[in-house]
């Protein structure tokens, strides 16, 4: 019986995917290190004993079935599926997704001795699934996978996104295996899934701010999930004169990166002026991008999230207007896209409730959490019943090679999660 823990499963991957530019990870979808962190789960599945399968749309599930079921595949409707992504964001953290993905199997470790013991009486099956694409770091739209499994996003338009390499994702998928025709809402599939839970390192100050630390500064090592804060995902892009830096007098020129730039202040203030928002330019990408070339467009990606949609909106349009009043003070037009938007999700709350007791087993206190992240359990909450279980990351960052978790708190969020499983079992 595998028994493996979550820090010898993650310390197996901690090499795949490193930065040596950015620092931290680049592990985005469909690329060498995600491939790779993809065989790796389904070989530690594998070895399980898990019946390992991809679907339509690029997930992977590994199935534990019920024990003596005849009809394996009636028995697995609505089962009980954990999991997470094995993507990440450029230059991000060990733990954004794998800790979810390896906690899940070493989840399954101390169920599996708990069902040989005898001490696990299952009445449904259970799935650990990955999702691909939850960053939106290569295609653009974050939780992909998720968005094509419940129909939130139109499969065309997910096949014709672009990386930046230009490949769309039809190509990707295809050259992956994958028939294009196939992407889209699955029914069959949501079918499945009777409750989804994913356990995730905690990207914010949360279990370390006052609010929850003692004297010493220590807060509690888990956390249950409350709401996802509403967030998107919008495209400015700044059109003026490609030019020669050398010929052009500084007062012939429509320059988009001085429009491109006044408006990374203005998303800054107008973000710092409405409580509770985060507004955010994390890319920007000059066109041609020549050291002695005057752009001649400057694409501007702007995250905006707050806990109401409606200021979410607000904040979007003003933004655009202020974007409009530069571009024309520079010479230049402006153009703003929607790439992707999910809305504010409040997690169930009986299952909150349920998830809240469950693992007061393992650790005296784990409080409900509201988070700014987005996941896969937020788009899947449109579906079915969604928790999360958030593990204290002490450096409060995330998205960034300083993300942590400690080697006792990644242990306790394995064991709160299998508790969690076992009570839904
Ligand atoms: O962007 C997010 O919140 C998530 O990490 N995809
Ligand atoms: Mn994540
Ligand atoms: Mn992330
Ligand atoms: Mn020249």
């Amino acid at each position: 019986m595998q028994t493996s823990t979550v820090n010898s499963l993650l310390a197996a991957i901690a090499d795949v995917g490193r930065d040596q530019k950015r620092g931290g990870y680049s592990r985005a979808v469909y690329s060498d290190a995600e491939l790779s962190l993809r065989e790796w789960f389904i070989a530690e599945a594998t070895t399980r004993g898990l019946e390992v399968s991809t679907d339509a749309n690029g997930i992977i599930w590994a199935w534990w079935d019920l024990p003596g079921a005849t009809d394996v595949a009636a028995s697995r409707r609505g089962a009980l599926v954990t999991g997470s992504h094995l993507d990440s964001v450029p230059g991000g953290g060990a733990f954004d997704g794998p800790l979810g993905v390896a906690s899940s199997l070493a989840a399954y470790d101390v169920l599996a001795a708990r069902e040989a013991s005898g001490a696990l009486l299952r009445n449904r099956a259970m799935a650990i699934s990955v999702f691909p694409e939850e960053e939106g770091s290569r295609f653009g739209v974050a939780c992909l996978g998720s968005r094509l499994l419940t129909g939130a996003i139109d499969p065309v338009r997910a096949l014709n996104l672009r990386d930046a390499a230009g490949n769309t994702f039809a190509d990707v998928a295809k050259a992956n295996g994958m028939d294009p025709a196939g992407f889209g809402r699955d029914e069959s599939t949501l079918g499945l899934i009777g409750d989804f839970i994913e356990l995730h390192v905690e990207q914010g100050k949360g279990l370390n701010s006052e609010a929850f630390t003692d004297a010493a500064g220590r807060g509690p090592a888990l956390a249950v999930g409350d709401t996802i804060l509403g967030h998107g995902r919008w495209k400015l892009s700044f059109t003026g004169q490609g030019n020669h830096a050398g010929t052009t007098l500084m007062s012939d020129r429509s320059d988009p990166m001085l429009a491109a730039a006044q408006c990374v202040v203005a998303v800054r203030q107008t973000g710092a002026a409405q409580d509770n928002a985060r507004a955010t330019v994390g890319r920007l990408e000059p066109v041609p991008g020549g050291t002695n070339v005057i752009a001649s467009r400057v694409d501007l990606w702007l995250d905006v999230r707050h806990p109401d949609d409606a200021i979410t909106a607000m904040l979007v349009e003003k933004i655009h207007g202020q974007a409009q009043r530069i571009a024309a003070l520079e010479g230049c037009s402006v153009l703003l896209t929607e790439e992707s938007f999910s809305n504010t999700v409040h997690f169930d709350p009986a299952l909150a409730k349920a998830l809240s007791v469950s693992v007061r087993r393992t650790v005296a206190d784990a409080p409900l959490l509201p988070t700014g992240a987005g996941h896969d359990a937020g788009v899947l909450a449109s579906e079915v019943p969604t928790g999360m279980l958030y593990v204290r990351n002490p450096s409060g960052i995330s998205h960034s090679p300083e993300e942590y978790v400690e080697n006792d708190d990644a242990h306790a969020g394995v064991l709160a999660l299998a508790d969690v499983l076992e009570d839904l079992l």
